[in-house]
């Protein structure tokens, strides 16, 4: 076997598993970067930030089920860490490289020196160092496998020398690839049937069930099956935000996303339910409003790809482990439709609920009020998104006005959240177009959010990645306004305000001056024909939407 550079079998590997986008701050890599220009077609993605590009890395991934590859050098990596903190929390597959220490200057106080290992250690699933040459095919290979297995999640490979240096060694390596750990999931592992026949006979057999369908149904692609299953038995169907593509809002036993960041009538629904679903979801804080919805002790069964979260904060009529769509389809076969007659009565009563909820909401949904509403904004984007759009949200209010007021339209639609990091969204988004160039992408974010990643306009131009980015500019991190009051006693105060407040600044502007276009909206008249021009413009656009700084989202439960 002939010798080759670390820095040529990595863009082999690489280019084999199928990566079409790296996203980095340079230098790190540089050996394997020139590899990639002559024997790959990969695009090497040069962002201002590492934390922007792990983020763009992120939004790569959970669009196209593919690992996303980040990059940084030994100073950067603990800003590439904290890019990782989003992507561990969603379950993202998301491959981190950085530059490290080298044995020869070690505990030397070298340039640089910052031990940045451990600080990878509660964000990744696998993190780990490679520090002889002939070790990058095998380490390259577990990381891709680490990183779409089970659950899927975040890894970080540490090469030796600040720079990574080490991709200049030679060894005798082959670049050999497993196609079977270029995405998720990777396996579909067969449940034991007779726990899938308990499951489904506890379902079956309840009055008043509901299903929670989490991440995990969108990792497996199980929302075909979920909307089947539900209405083979007539069951209504509420989402986490990770989760809330596997059923379209405008289906009719959609309710909505359950938990704090949520609409009320899943939240109603779920309260009254006499059996929880959970199917793909870990049913934390977020999706159960701190274990309040549903409360524990309700009768609950669960199906999870994962051992260890069967149970983990419910306990259990029945588990089933597999991968959710094996499980469902299986459930599917044996259902017995006969049996969804008992549950005409709750279809009425969820279905009302619904109804309620958008009766109520209607007003503040179609509100011609200006400055803008943001339930306006959210309104006209379940208007106008195309059937095949990838939707980034922001977190903050920006979270809870999409999960709780947009609406998807199409199966064919997909959705993404920060799940929790402000600023995410922007970056996610352009990760997002790299990993599918021909499906729009529409990001909706709050100022304070589009703040963060700003300079990544001038990426997104550069590269020419076409992302629709809606700002809900109200020049102030609004979310944070409640509990400042709070803090002040109940009261606001000019000084109060300086805690949460910014200039007004027109986005659309800065846009237009770092080469996007840039349209700005103070009337809610001007939402769709802006939407409609930056959706036809093949350009990175600014949409900056002036709105009501005095706009809070509902709270969960009211
Ligand atoms: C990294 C990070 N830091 C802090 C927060 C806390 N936080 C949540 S929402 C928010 C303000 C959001 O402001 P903006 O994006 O403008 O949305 P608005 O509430 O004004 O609609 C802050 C600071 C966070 N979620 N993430
Ligand atoms: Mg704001």
């Amino acid at each position: 076997m002939a010798k080759i550079t670390g820095a040529q079998v990595l863009a082999d590997m690489l280019a084999g598993y199928g990566v079409s986008h790296v996203f980095m701050v340079p230098a790190v890599l540089r050996r394997t970067f020139v590899e990639m220009e002559r024997r790959t077609t990969i695009a090497r993605i040069h962002a201002h930030g590492e934390k922007a590009a792990a983020y763009m890395a992120d939004g790569y991934a959970r669009a196209s089920g593919r690992p996303g590859i980040c990059m940084a050098q030994v100073i950067g990596a603990l800003n590439l860490a904290a890019g990782l903190r989003d992507a561990w929390l969603a379950h993202s597959p998301v491959i981190a490289f950085t530059g490290g220490r080298d044995p020869s200057t070690k505990f030397r106080k070298v340039y640089q020196e910052v031990d940045d290992v451990p600080a990878f250690e509660p964000v990744t699933k696998w993190n780990a160092t490679v520090d002889a040459v002939e070790r990058f095919p095998d380490m390259v290979r577990q990381a891709f496998r680490a990183a779409v297995s089970g659950t899927p999640g975040p890894v970080h490979l540490q090469f030796r020398g600040n720079e990574g240096q080490i991709d200049a060694d030679e060894a005798e390596m082959e670049a050999l690839v497993e196609d079977l750990f270029a995405r998720v999931p990777p396996f579909r592992p067969e449940p034991e049937m007779q726990r899938v026949l308990a499951a489904l006979d506890i379902l079956q057999q309840a009055e008043r069930p509901v299903i929670v369908a989490g991440g995990g149904v969108r990792a497996s692609g199980a929302g075909a099956e979920l909307v089947l299953l539900a209405e083979a038995l007539g069951i209504p169907v509420a989402t986490s935000l990770n989760g809330k593509d596997s059923i379209t809002g405008s289906h009719p036993l959609s309710v909505g996303v359950v938990g704090t960041y949520s609409r009320e009538s899943a939240n109603r629904v779920v309260a009254q339910a006499d059996l929880v679903c959970f199917i793909g979801t870990e049913a934390g804080g977020m999706t159960t409003h701190f274990w309040a919805v549903p409360k524990i002790g309700v009768s609950a069964i669960q199906i999870d790809i994962d051992a260890e979260t069967l149970g983990r904060n419910y306990p259990l009529k029945a588990a089933v482990l597999g991968d959710a769509k094996t499980v469902l389809a299986h459930m599917l076969k044996h259902a017995d439709p006969a049996t969804a007659t008992r549950r005409t009565p709750w279809l009425e009563l969820t279905g009302a609920l619904c109804r309620e909820w958008r009766d109520a909401n209607r007003p503040m949904l179609e509100s011609d009020a200006v400055p803008i509403r943001p339930e306006r904004i959210c309104s006209e984007l379940t208007r106008h998104v195309p059937e095949d759009a990838i939707v980034a949200v922001d977190t903050g209010h920006a979270g809870m006005w999409m999960g709780g007021m947009f609406d998807l339209r199409s199966s064919a639609q997909s959705y993404m959240r920060s799940a929790g990091h402000l600023g995410w969204a922007f970056p996610a988004g352009l990760g997002a177009k790299c990993a599918a160039p021909h499906r729009p992408v529409v990001v909706f974010t709050g100022d304070a959010g589009f703040w963060y990643h700003i300079a990544e306009i001038e990426t997104a131009v550069r590269w020419g990645i076409n992302t629709v980015t809606v700002v809900n500019n109200n020049a102030g991190g609004n979310q944070s306004k409640r509990g400042f009051d709070r803090a002040y006693g109940g009261k606001q105060t000019e000084r109060s305000r300086e805690l949460w407040t910014f200039r007004p600044v027109n986005f659309a502007r800065v846009a237009e001056d770092i080469g996007a276009l840039g349209i700005r909206v103070e009337k809610p008249g001007d939402l769709a024909p802006a939407l409609a021009r930056a959706l036809s413009a093949n350009r990175p656009v600014i949409i900056d939407v002036v709105t009501d700084i005095e706009a809070l989202a509902p709270p969960a439960v009211s």
